[in-house]
């Protein structure tokens, strides 16, 4: 897939997102899947709580999706060609458990300034109704930011840091985005989206680049940690770290632990209290 298409360009105008757009084979979607398990058995813990962030600073796996040219592409179409990778995470919902995605916008709490970035949802599964596909409200990019209520552990299930939630959506004015493994959606700032609970017997599994932003943009919250993906850098907002070489090294694990104190400082900031991510 190189560069959107001028009809791609119109829906992300108009809607807010893009979807479907083809990024990685099948095969490279699986390599995904499986280095997900492979850590998750050899290392119990490290993709936890808030251990799902930043993932692709401890797998070359992770990290040949974040540089991949064709996501790449279609992200230079949206941001232009100065790009930072900032950060990812896994959105992983176990059959049998209650996980879901409250409606939110993700410039809510991030931090990020100016809107000059954009979320890449990578599907390393099937992606669809039934196991809890994310839904987007389509249009509302175009307006500020809305009221979130914060439900924390008040709402058993979210996915979310602060169980945010912008309250009253009214559903029929929501796309489902259904995608085949290897496909991905493109998502502006401020669209308000959420997801349903996985009523299927698989994984669903997310790999989200959160997000690609332009080398314009700062954090006004706090700090996060970079990569080259494209261009240059002549703002030097953020500290640029390494690309890794192999899966958990240690270096790259404990560059990873500072990076999710400072991401967790940004998601908690001016709160006596957390939630689980
Ligand atoms: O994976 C999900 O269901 C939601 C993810 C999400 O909210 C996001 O990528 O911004």
């Amino acid at each position: 897939m190189p560069k959107l298409t001028s009809q791609q360009h119109e829906q992300y105008q108009e809607k807010g997102f893009i979807a479907p757009i083809d990024a990685l084979t099948k095969t490279e979607a699986d390599e995904v899947k499986n280095e997900i398990e492979f850590i998750e058995k050899k290392w119990p813990n490290e993709l936890n709580g808030l251990g799902r962030n930043y993932v692709h600073l401890i797998s070359p796996i992770f990290d040949k999706v974040v540089h991949n040219s064709k996501i790449l592409d279609a992200v230079e179409s949206i941001i232009g060609k100065n790009i930072l990778a900032c950060g990812t995470t896994l959105f992983i919902k176990n059959p049998d458990e209650k996980g879901f995605v409250s409606f939110h916008q993700d410039a809510k709490y991030i931090g990020l300034e100016p809107h000059n970035w954009v979320t890449a949802w990578i599907a390393i599964t099937d992606t669809n109704e039934k196991n809890g596909c994310m839904r987007m409200w389509t249009g509302t990019h175009k307006n500020d930011l809305k009221n979130h209520i914060e439900k924390f552990d008040n709402n058993e299930g979210n996915l979310l840091t602060r169980g945010q939630t912008v309250e009253n959506v009214p559903l029929e004015e929501t796309e489902p985005v259904i995608l085949n493994a290897g496909q991905m959606s493109l998502h502006h700032p401020r669209i308000v989206h959420g997801s349903g609970v996985n009523l299927s017997k698989e994984r669903r599994i997310g790999f989200v680049i959160q997000s690609y932003i332009g080398s314009n943009v700062t954090q006004v919250l706090g700090k996060m940690y970079v990569q080259q993906a494209r261009g240059e850098d002549s703002f030097n907002y953020h500290e640029h770290v390494a690309r890794p070489k192999v899966t958990m090294g240690q270096n790259d694990n404990n560059v990873r632990k500072i990076a999710n104190e400072e991401l967790s400082k940004i998601f908690y900031k001016d709160l006596n209290k957390k939630g689980k991510y």
